[in-house]
């Protein structure tokens, strides 16, 4: 049985910081694939908060075509009431769910997570999300949450841990990142964040890297954020996401990073993003994340 976790789920149904539409049905999708229920089986005390308010794209003004920060104003907005949510939900000493919707939805909850505690965080995903508006080469916002967490970016989007940087780089690790692009690589490589590409994985093994991992992350702080891409699973297994990047993690090895981290006891807070479930008939990618959550959160094979 697993120790009982008070979860907070929330949905966050925002898709315009993503270049591609239909990430926004994600939290529905992932609650159509019983997260509530299995959270409860596995012994915890569930309360599903609903979705976060989030504008449509059909309905907010387009931005330029060389926009280098699109739908800026609607994201900050989204992420300011995020953050303040979650920090609230924290307070009451339950574990805050995020389900996406885009990865620019993490500036909230991860900076909300932040406020008033020192967190280390663990970001998996098969991108860096590391650009800011002087070297993202599509100006979509959902490829520069790291970058804005760790005090590089726009001031609408950097302050709202109430600290900056929300994340000392020294404490933040990525993990499975296999997409970056150019500028994006130079800052990555200059900075203090720890980054275990899809190599180090091949190599060293999920175990030994998620070990190594864990003591950055907890080293000196209350716990940690973590952070969940579905794109980081390869697409054969994981069709139903934004941004598709061949040569992925298993399954199986998502679920030992998963159980690697429940196991630390360590995880505060976390999002599962970039479900796009128009991408796959079978559900199958919702399916994963709700799988992938409850290995998280304490689910074991024996
Ligand atoms: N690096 C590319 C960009 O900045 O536009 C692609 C980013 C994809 C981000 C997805 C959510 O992980
Ligand atoms: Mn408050
Ligand atoms: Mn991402
Ligand atoms: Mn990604």
């Amino acid at each position: 049985m697993t120790s009982e976790t008070r979860v907070a789920i929330l949905g966050v149904p925002i898709d315009l910081g993503a270049g591609r539409r239909g990430v926004d049905m994600g939290p529905s999708a992932i609650r159509y694939a019983g997260l509530s229920r299995r959270l409860h089986d596995l012994g915890h005390h569930v309360v599903d908060f609903g979705n976060l308010a989030t504008p449509m794209v059909e309905t907010t003004p387009l931005p330029p075509p060389d926009a280098r920060l699109r739908y800026l104003e609607p994201i900050a907005e989204v992420c300011q009431r995020l953050a303040e949510l979650v920090s609230d939900i924290a307070a009451q000493a339950m574990l805050p769910l995020i389900l996406g919707g885009d990865h620019s939805l993490a500036i909230g909850s991860a900076s909300g997570s932040a406020r008033g505690r020192r967190l280390g965080l663990i970001w998996i995903d098969a991108h860096a999300d590391f650009n800011d508006e002087t070297t993202t080469p599509s100006g979509n916002i959902h490829g520069m949450p790291l970058a804005v967490l760790t005090g590089r970016g726009h001031l609408r989007l950097t302050g709202l841990a109430g600290k900056t940087p929300a994340f000392d780089p020294a404490r933040v690790v990525l993990i499975a990142v296999r997409d970056l692009d150019p500028l994006e690589r130079e800052a990555l490589r200059t900075s203090a964040i720890t980054v275990f590409t899809m190599h180090e994985i091949d190599r060293r093994g999920m175990a030994a890297v998620m070990e190594q991992a864990l003591t950055i992350a907890t080293r000196g702080t209350d716990g940690f954020h973590l952070s969940f891409d579905l794109d980081v699973v390869d697409p054969r297994e994981a069709p139903g996401v934004g941004t598709p990047v061949s040569g992925g993690i298993s399954a199986r090895e998502a679920h030992l990073a998963m159980e690697l981290i429940a196991e630390s006891g360590a995880l505060r807070s976390l999002d599962i993003v970039e479900v796009n479930p128009i991408l796959d008939e079978r559900n199958a990618t919702a399916e994963l994340a709700v799988e992938l959550a409850l290995s998280a959160l304490g689910k074991r094979i024996l």
